[in-house]
């Protein structure tokens, strides 16, 4: 280990702690003996690889409040979500942990023999996480990447190690075998860049900017290696004048200033039928003025800092470019804080329609009929996910197979359950996670003739 990162509690700018960053020998090291664990993690009779990932997922229950805590200290999270996040690692190990016993092959009818197919693990698995959701993200890779007989090397993102590391630390206490999950802390340009070119790891899995992703996958090709991407997202939350408009206008301020926005399926459009325009507006500022906006250490925080001086500069700089509408207040203080803030836009044009903020800002406008809402949404490079607000459900359904994303919810903002697919359209991103297949993502499926 080489340099250091020092962590930095984004609600207040102190430092936390200091992270040994990774070299580039430690990720090959970390890769190989991944690599030397893989064939006894293969072998291992299913049942036992399945209760091995109820046992982690029991540490990780006996954990919540530990790994919360460093959640709101590291990455300004409320107390509510940091705890739900824990427990959605735990609740993933929980499921895909039934994975090992189901990986079910086929047997396909041929002439003169038998033909079976096999869901075979690949190897090393790399997972890249963001800083954004650090323990979600986490699981969502490793929990089925593990079940389906995968070895995984994890590089969390600089700004966010603790919890991964923990999470590292944990299935060890839990039993697994030593290098069957690694996190290797490390930079993005060194201990990423080389999960995507080392020979050894078979498939990487990466959530972050669509800029990188795309670096990521261009240099996969190389060789051939399997990548899911899960990138940026620009969502649409559309609200028809059918719709109960106190309620759409009560919840869309949680389905995009959650987490201050730096949400991948962060509603941060929000179209709305023009005879109801006024209204909805009207109905949302106050529940836009009334989120509370504290120091995630109060435990009746509703939305927490920006992660970093960074990210503050990106989203400040989108809103000097606009008139703001209303915005709700910040505590200040030296944290790296933007107010939730609503801006009307009349151009589709507009960078603050159509860029990906990454902040507690959120664009308004108009729409005539169905089809507008429908041609207005779908108008971004994006597709991740998208909210439908009408009485009228087959309304709902219709403009939900309209959109192009691969999220989208009826009457609720609700875009992620460990249980349901997830992933995007367009450049939002590449392959799904999370749902019943995930593991088979990662496998070959290899086909077996035998001739009688
Ligand atoms: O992302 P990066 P950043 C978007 C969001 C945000 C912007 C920039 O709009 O404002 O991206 O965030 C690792 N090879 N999202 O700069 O750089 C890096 O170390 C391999 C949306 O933080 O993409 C980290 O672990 N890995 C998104 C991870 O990639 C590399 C969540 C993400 O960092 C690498 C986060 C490289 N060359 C940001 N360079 C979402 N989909 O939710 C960096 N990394």
């Amino acid at each position: 280990m080489s340099d250091l990162h020092t962590v930095i509690n984004p609600a207040t700018a102190k430092p936390v702690i200091d992270v040994p960053l990774a070299s580039l020998a430690d990720a090959d090291y970390a890769i190989e003996r991944a690599h030397a664990a893989f064939p006894a993690w293969k072998a291992m009779a299913p049942g036992e690889r399945a209760a091995l990932l109820r046992r982690f997922a029991a540490v990780v229950d006996a954990h919540i409040d530990e790994l919360a805590e460093l959640e709101v200290r590291n990455a300004g999270h409320t107390w509510g979500n940091a705890r739900w996040e824990a427990g959605n690692v735990r609740d993933c190990l929980n499921y895909y942990a039934g994975a090992p016993e189901r990986l079910f092959g086929r047997q396909i009818p041929v002439a003169g023999g038998v033909d079976v197919t096999f869901h075979e693990p690949l190897g090393v698995v790399g997972i890249i996480v963001p800083w954004n959701f650090p323990m979600p993200i986490a699981g969502w890779g490793f929990a089925p990447a593990l079940a389906a007989g995968n070895t995984v090397v994890l590089k969390p993102a600089e700004l966010t190690p603790l919890t991964a590391i923990r999470l590292g630390e944990l299935a060890l206490e839990a039993g697994l075998p030593a290098d069957v999950l690694t996190v290797i802390p490390g930079k993005g340009s060194v201990v990423g860049a080389r999960f995507v070119t080392h020979e050894l790891v078979r498939k990487v899995c990466f959530t972050g900017s669509t800029e990188v992703g795309k670096g990521i996958m261009r240099g996969c090709a190389d060789q051939v290696k399997r990548v899911t991407l899960e990138l940026g997202g620009k969502s649409a939350n559309i609200v028809f004048a059918d719709a109960d408009i106190a309620a759409a206008a009560a919840s869309a301020p949680y389905a995009v200033f959650d987490n201050a926005g730096q949400d991948c399926c962060a509603r941060s459009r929000i179209l709305v039928e023009r005879s109801a325009y006024d209204e909805f507006l009207s109905r949302l500022e106050p529940a836009v003025l009334g989120m509370r906006v504290l120091d995630p250490s109060d435990e009746s925080s509703e939305m927490g800092p920006l992660i970093s001086a960074q990210q503050k500069a990106t989203v400040t700089g989108y809103l000097d470019e606009v008139s703001v509408a209303f915005a709700g207040s910040t505590p200040g203080g030296d944290g790296f804080w933007v107010p939730p803030s609503v801006v009307t836009v009349d151009d589709p044009a507009a960078r603050i329609w159509r860029e990906e903020v990454f902040g507690p800002v959120v664009a308004v406008m108009p729409f005539d009929d169905e089809a507008d809402a429908v041609a207005k949404a779908n108008d971004t490079e994006y597709g991740l996910s998208g909210s439908i607000f009408s009485s009228d459900l087959g309304r709902g359904l219709r403009v939900a197979r309209g959109v192009e994303a691969g999220n989208l919810s009826v009457n609720s903002h609700s875009s992620v359950r460990y249980w349901t697919p997830f992933g995007g359209y367009k450049q939002s991103g590449l392959g799904r996670e999370l749902g019943p297949d995930a593991p088979m993502a990662f496998t070959e499926e290899k086909n077996v003739f035998i001739a009688h």
